[in-house]
């Protein structure tokens, strides 16, 4: 295996707004759906809520400075719309926006590429209480919104994710409830799911009419899909859940219409689609972000949803279940150029969790989150020497955090978050991330 990564590779770490922020009311910041959520009981492991989560919003400069300890190239972070517009749109929070503005300064500072995302999943209330992802507004909403972005920050700040996973958006929030909304209805899942085309669409029709430079494009949780055994129906269900998780996105956006099989399965329960919005869906992208975590192994199930039963696979498992399957992260990669094109790839989320603590000499041990990355990283390289052009890696995550719906029983962090003192503590993974970014590859 190749230890060298081509020059310039960018090697970050990945956050946002919600899981590290805090002062979830500080400023004038809107309500979000997510602190509507987790202020529902029942609704997150242990009433958790993001009201502190990591301080970021006071620490940064100390966030800032550890990233600089640890040798990135890149920091991913989102921004908290309601942060900027409380309601969503209008009435815009300068407070809010002051303080991307002092991140962005901060990262640029120490030589740290900043990527923003602009939605990772705290949509403003207001904007949810008047039907949120469902209603088409939203999505012409948060087109105004990115615009506002680009002409603030735009100046400094080059590079620009739409959206962060939107299936999990729609399927995990509108259909399966575990998420913020927290609705069941499949009509809602698959209007939030075209809306959220739609909106990605008018954020990069913005984006291109703003002047600014730099680049933009989406990030999407994708998995390998597969089929339990070779029996056919196994082999149907495989191909229908892989046309819903996966190609529900790519084919829209890089091919300008919906997977047409599971189209056809669904079509009286679509939301309208206007003249025009598959175009928009469709532009050119300067790039594809790729979150990567597991594969799925489908079989036959009937009356599931899309008569399917979705499992990890057999392999070992991380303390969330789910398994450890590194060859997957290649196979999406080499799909993602050969089947659509892709000729810029970044690797916007991959990482663990595991059940870490603070051992009695003071530090963080956490062997298996070496592994993980060594074999993960080990695929990139990979894919890297069969000609996908992947540009970066941003590891997911900078540091523990509010993992949603299990509040802060997920340990994903390269860095611990002690939650009783805020102190970070780089874990064993940090000091061996920062020994990989500094030889540009794996030892
Ligand atoms: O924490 C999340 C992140 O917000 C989106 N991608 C998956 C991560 C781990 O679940």
């Amino acid at each position: 295996m190749a230890g060298e990564f081509p020059a310039g590779f960018i090697w970050g770490c990945a956050t946002a707004s919600y899981q590290i922020e805090g002062a979830a009311f500080e400023d004038g910041k809107g309500e979000s759906i997510w602190d509507r959520f987790s202020h529902t009981p029942g609704k997150v492991r242990n009433g958790d809520t993001g009201d502190v989560a990591c301080d970021h919003y006071h620490r940064y400069l100390d966030d800032v400075r550890l990233m600089q300890d640890l040798g990135l190239k890149g920091y991913r972070f989102s921004v908290a719309w309601p942060r900027v517009l409380p309601r969503g749109y209008g009435q815009i929070n300068r407070a809010g926006l002051d303080f991307y503005n002092r991140l962005v300064d901060a990262l640029l500072e120490a030589e740290i590429e900043p990527f923003a995302t602009l939605y990772h999943w705290d949509l403003p209330q207001a904007l949810q209480d008047r039907g949120g992802w469902p209603n088409r507004d939203t999505a012409k909403a948060f087109g105004e919104y990115a615009a506002l972005m680009f002409d603030e920050l735009g100046d400094r700040l080059t590079n620009w994710i739409t959206l962060n996973e939107p299936y999990v958006v729609a399927d995990i929030g509108h259909r399966q409830g575990i998420h913020a909304p927290g609705h069941q209805s499949v009509e809602e899942c698959l209007a939030a799911a075209h809306h959220l085309h739609v909106a990605s669409g008018l954020a990069v029709q913005a984006f291109r009419e703003s002047g600014r430079p730099g680049q933009i494009g989406i990030t999407c949780n994708l998995a390998p899909i597969h089929p339990a055994s070779d029996r056919e129906e196994d082999l149907a269900a495989a191909d229908r859940f892989d046309q819903w998780l996966n190609r529900w996105w790519l084919d829209p956006i890089y091919r300008g219409h919906y997977p047409q099989d599971l189209l056809g399965l669904l079509e009286n329960r679509m939301p309208e689609i206007e003249p025009g919005d598959l175009e928009l869906a469709h532009q050119p992208l300067d790039f594809f972000g790729l979150n990567y975590y597991f594969r799925q192994i489908v079989s036959h199930e009937p009356g599931e949803w899309l008569d399917t039963k979705v499992e990890f696979g057999p392999g070992p498992k991380t303390a969330f279940g789910w398994e450890v399957y590194p060859e997957g992260y290649y196979e999406i990669m080499t799909r993602l150029a050969r089947e659509y094109d892709v000729k810029n790839l970044y690797l916007t989320e991959n990482g663990c969790a595991y059940a870490d603590r603070i051992s009695e000499d003071g530090e963080v041990h956490d062997p298996e989150r070496i592994a993980y990355l060594e074999q993960h990283l080990a695929q990139v390289a990979r894919a890297l020497e069969a000609g996908v052009p992947v540009r970066g890696y941003f590891l997911w995550s900078l540091m523990d955090n509010f993992e949603w719906a299990m509040g802060y029983s997920m340990r994903f962090g390269i860095v611990y978050t002690d939650y009783e003192t805020l102190r970070r503590i780089p874990k064993d993974s940090a000091k061996w991330y920062a020994q990989v970014i500094e030889r540009n590859g794996l030892p």
